[in-house]
């Protein structure tokens, strides 16, 4: 059991890679390195960080503001050096609380080692800045802020889904195709095929924004999760790395001649978590750079990885068990005999036949409501395996006491 629940442990923790924010106060500027809030960041190497500096020290809207960043390597030595990716250094993308407002900015390295971007705030409120940037000997960070701005806020936009994916902005017209339903922990596929607004037909002199046909952003709700998925370039194996752990993104190159073929690109997105998320499709053409937004509603995915201990409460010492159109997961489980066990059993989806769980040999049979949390007590005082199945015998699963 110990090694399930590490396993457990470690999946859920690449999904948290990289996401730490720091909370830049405006009362006390001085200490912009503040808080790192609940994210780990987890590599292999160690853990990169970047501080924010603001000049001024009390951001406002419609101030110009110096956003100076300080990227640390594990051992807290400043670091200027940085893989070129997708053309910069480090990407900058600002999206206010209600994700309403986004921006994509590219501080440039500075003399001292920094990288700075000047930024005018529109609005006051919060905002949210990630970071997003590889250095040499590690894998791509993000990491972000939190930074409150002074000044007249504007009323919360209320985040609502999409009724349909089709969006007009400025000489584009973007419909945006999902290979599903949008479900978390699935990689799915989005195809934008883009026509011209004015004349509707497909669009073929997309040009190169940052090296690629299209740049995607995506950010859940709670602006915990970010994906900056940038397109797979051919030519450059590497940029398979370059993806949030936390999701991976890419887009394919459009190969074929026909205009239709040529006005289409795809990106592979998995989304983190369920969560409403607003999606920045960004395109060039004609010198400007057109950004369209989508807002989707992912709803949980069968796969039930790092969902359950936010999501779902269990009892506690009790050993959870989910299950969904994967079966029971987990499948087996090994427990020390003496101990008392209790199996905490959640019914994810409708898409399985495992309304109820059976333990034959324990005559013990239960509902298995959508949803709710069922525990069974498996007795411990001897080894011994006990076989469970949902109430068709089609999955199984197993304690194994001993
Ligand atoms: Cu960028």
């Amino acid at each position: 059991m110990k090694t399930k629940h590490v396993l457990f442990l470690l999946l859920l923790s690449s999904f948290l890679f990289a996401c730490e924010t720091d909370v830049v106060s405006n009362q006390n500027a001085a200490a912009t390195n503040a808080t790192p809030m609940t994210k780990p960041v987890l590599t292999e190497k160690g853990v990169y960080t970047a501080e924010l500096v603001t000049t001024p020290s009390e951001v406002k809207a419609g101030e110009k503001t110096d956003l100076t960043f300080i990227v640390k390597n594990p051992g807290g030595e400043k670091i200027k050096d940085l893989q070129i990716v997708h053309e910069k250094p480090m990407h900058l993308l600002i999206v206010s609380n209600d994700l309403d407002e986004f921006y994509h900015e590219h501080p440039e390295a500075q003399a001292d080692g920094s990288y700075k971007a000047s930024f005018t705030f529109p609005n006051g409120g919060g905002y949210k800045l990630y970071t997003d940037f590889t250095p040499f000997d590690s894998k791509q960070v993000v990491h972000d802020f939190a930074l409150n701005v002074g000044g007249n806020a504007r009323a919360a936009k209320p985040l609502v889904p999409d009724a349909n994916f089709e969006k007009t902005v400025e000489n584009l017209r973007v419909v945006m195709k999902p290979d599903g339903n949008p479900e978390s922990d699935k990689e799915m596929m989005l195809s934008f095929n883009v026509y011209d607004a004015a004349t509707n037909q497909p669009v073929t002199d997309l040009e190169n924004y940052l090296g690629e046909k299209a740049h995607f952003v995506v950010v859940s709700k709670d602006l915990q999760e970010f994906v900056h998925a940038h397109p797979m370039s051919t030519d450059n194996a590497k940029a398979a790395e370059h993806s949030h752990a936390s999701a991976t993104g890419h887009a394919g190159d459009d190969k074929m001649a026909n205009p239709a073929a040529a006005a289409t690109v795809s990106a592979h997105i998995t989304f983190p978590t369920a969560s409403v998320y607003k999606i920045w499709a960004q395109f060039k053409r004609n010198g400007k750079v057109i950004t369209v937004p989508f807002t989707v509603d992912v709803k949980q995915g069968a796969e039930q990885k790092g969902i359950d201990t936010t999501n779902v409460k269990i009892p506690e010492g009790a050993f959870k068990i989910v299950v969904s159109k994967d079966g029971f997961t987990p499948q087996e489980i090994s427990f020390k005999q003496g101990q008392p066990l209790k199996l905490a059993f959640y019914r994810a989806d409708t898409e399985n036949c495992a309304s109820e769980v059976v333990f034959k040999d324990l005559n013990i049979k239960k509902k298995l409501p959508l949803g709710e949390v069922v525990t069974v007590d498996v007795p411990t005082d001897k080894a011994g395996e006990f076989s469970f199945a949902c109430g068709m015998d089609m999955y199984k699963g197993k304690v194994i006491v001993q």
